[in-house]
This record gives C-alpha cells, sequence and structure tokens, in this order.
C-alpha cells in the first residue's frame, strides 16, 4: 500500500474517532426515546467507519481484480451506514414505512450493484456502475418528491431543516460516483493516494460533518418526536 494512502486510512479513522466521541454525549441525554434514538444512528455511523478505516490502515479489506486493488471494505460500511443517514432523513418528516422501505431498498440496490462492479472485469464492470447509478437517481427522486412532499406537510422549520439535508446530501453523495469512475475503479484520472483523500474527505464530510448540522437543530428532533 502506498504512504499517502496509508496516511489518508488513518486519517480517515482518527476523524471517525473523534466523530464517535463527539456523538455519544448525545446519546446520554435526557431527550425523548424518539430523538434518543435518532442520536444513536448518528454515533454508530463514525463508530462503524472507524473501526473499518482500521482494517484499511492495517492493509486489510482488499482484494486484487485484473491488477486493480479494491477496497471492498468500503461497500461494507456504505451498505451498514447509508441506512442510518438516511434514517435521520425519514425520521425527521416522520415518513410513512412505505416510503422509508422503498428508499431502503434503492439504497441497497445502489451499494451493493456498486460493490459488484467493483469486482466485476471491464466491461461488465460498467454495466453494474450503470445500474447502481440509476439506484442512485432511484434515492434522490424518492428525497425530492415523496419525503419533500412529507416535509412539506409539517411546513416551517422541519421543511426547511430537511430540504438543507437533503441537498448536502445530495451534492456529498454525488461525490462518490464520480470519484469511483474518475478514479482505480473506472479511467483513472485519479491515482490511488488522490483516491483515498476524496473517498476519506467525502466520508467525513457525509458522516460527521451531517451529523454535526443534524445535531445542530436538536430540539427540532424533540419536537418532531412529540407530534404524533
Ligand atoms: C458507487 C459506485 C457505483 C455508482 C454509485 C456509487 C454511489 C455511492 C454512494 C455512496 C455513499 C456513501 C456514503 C457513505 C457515508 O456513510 C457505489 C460509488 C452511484 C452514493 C454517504
Amino acid at each position: 500500500m502506498n504512504e499517502t494512502v496509508a496516511l489518508w486510512n488513518w486519517i480517515g479513522f482518527g476523524g471517525m474517532l473523534i466523530g464517535a466521541l463527539l456523538f455519544f454525549p448525545h446519546t446520554r441525554r435526557p431527550v425523548s426515546e424518539y430523538a434518543r434514538q435518532s442520536y444513536l444512528g448518528l454515533f454508530l455511523v463514525p463508530l462503524i467507519a472507524m473501526l473499518l478505516y482500521l482494517m484499511l490502515a492495517l492493509g486489510q479489506g482488499r482484494t486484487e481484480v485484473e491488477g486493480r486493488t479494491v477496497s471492498w471494505i468500503r461497500y461494507v460500511t456504505w451498505i451498514l451506514t447509508t441506512p442510518l443517514l438516511l434514517n435521520q432523513l425519514a425520521r425527521l418528516v416522520r415518513a410513512p414505512g412505505s416510503f422509508v422501505a422503498a428508499l431502503l431498498v434503492s439504497n441497497t440496490l445502489m451499494i451493493g450493484t456498486g460493490a459488484l462492479a467493483d469486482l466485476s472485469p471491464t466491461p461488465q464492470r460498467y454495466v453494474w456502475y450503470g445500474v447502481s447509478c440509476a439506484a442512485f437517481v432511484a434515492v434522490f427522486f424518492l428525497l425530492y418528491s415523496d419525503f419533500t412532499r412529507r416535509a412539506g406537510q409539517h411546513g416551517g422549520e422541519v421543511e426547511r431543516t430537511f430540504r438543507r439535508l437533503r441537498d448536502v446530501n445530495f451534492i456529498l453523495w454525488l461525490g462518490y460516483p464520480v470519484v469511483w469512475i474518475l478514479g482505480t475503479s473506472g479511467v483513472r484520472v485519479l491515482d490511488s493516494g488522490l483516491q483515498a483523500a476524496l473517498y476519506t474527505l467525502l466520508d467525513l464530510a457525509a458522516k460527521v460533518g451531517f451529523g454535526l448540522l443534524v445535531l445542530s437543530g436538536r430540539d427540532l428532533l424533540e419536537r418532531v418526536g412529540t407530534v404524533a
């Protein structure tokens, strides 16, 4: 493993550790059960990511496909953490179970076929990349249609916060397929060091940055939780 990659994996580990330490006290605050469950989800995200960055930093969680190094452990992290992140948005608007199911199925398809793409030979990898991108469109289509309408029914602060979190997520999540196609999994414009740096920065922003944004509106979650 080259040194730049190793450095970024340790930065990822350290950043996630800080995130987990920042979020943990919120799981212990005297808040409603509804808010506490959301904070627990927020805390689990950097905790899971921290362990998986440790694996990468220790040189584990990788395999070779046609001479490319595939860090399959990233997909394990994403499949565990993305539902927890999407759940934050769902809880904010108290989305019905059917909405959440559709969102999580699309998300699982996105990460699952993304992993398949990375583990496939060329040209099949590009077919699965396309399928994964279609699932990405489905995830954000749901967030921008049904979930936004739901947020509109709440109105006021809930709607504003939902829209902000949704847009921030969209921009950050869009970074992943871009890094994938430009990096070592795709056309290799980015070398493995730059790719590791970008994935780490995206991960820190999408997990710790996003979590801080949710917590900055914490009283909101308390209020949403008490509405029937
Ligand atoms: C892949 C490659 C195939 C095409 C697409 C992808 C999307 C990945 C995304 C990952 C988000 C991860 C997050 C992790 C933080 O916990 C699998 C890279 C569309 C959107 C937010």
